[in-house]
């Protein structure tokens, strides 16, 4: 190879276009490992339950219209962590509700709202 330090028009192109994907693969496990660290974390599980307990009333239970109030206030909690840039959902909680009802007793325990919450946050696209 002549001139060997000269890299080609073409070849420094490619080498752009793969340190740019590099990059974007980055921020994307940067986002994901972050969101999937505080899935784990007590002040997440400590998020949930406060949420949980607050809304679930005497039966301990969140009926259809309390779940809509809790996913409507873990949302808000979630969004103020990530500074405003989560987007809303725009699931039901009756859909909810049917999704993660792991009992079928027609409302959410706290078992079965803590796995809403966290397969609700790892979904996060930031
Ligand atoms: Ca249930």
């Amino acid at each position: 190879m002549t001139q060997g330090s000269i890299v080609n028009p073409t070849t420094s192109v490619v080498i752009l276009a793969a340190v740019y994907r590099l990059l974007t693969l980055f921020c994307l496990l940067d986002v994901f490992q972050t969101w999937m660290a505080f899935i784990v974390s007590k002040p997440f599980d400590r998020l949930v339950q406060d949420v949980y307990m607050r809304m679930s009333g005497r039966d301990q239970l969140l009926q259809v219209n309390e779940l809509e109030r809790a996913m409507e206030e873990l949302f808000e909690h979630i969004n103020r962590l990530a500074k405003g840039k989560v987007p809303r959902p725009r699931v039901s909680a009756s859909k909810v509700l049917q999704r993660f009802d792991a009992d079928e007793s027609g409302s959410l325990d706290l078992e079965e709202f803590q796995e809403f919450a966290k397969v609700r946050v790892s979904i996060i696209k930031l």
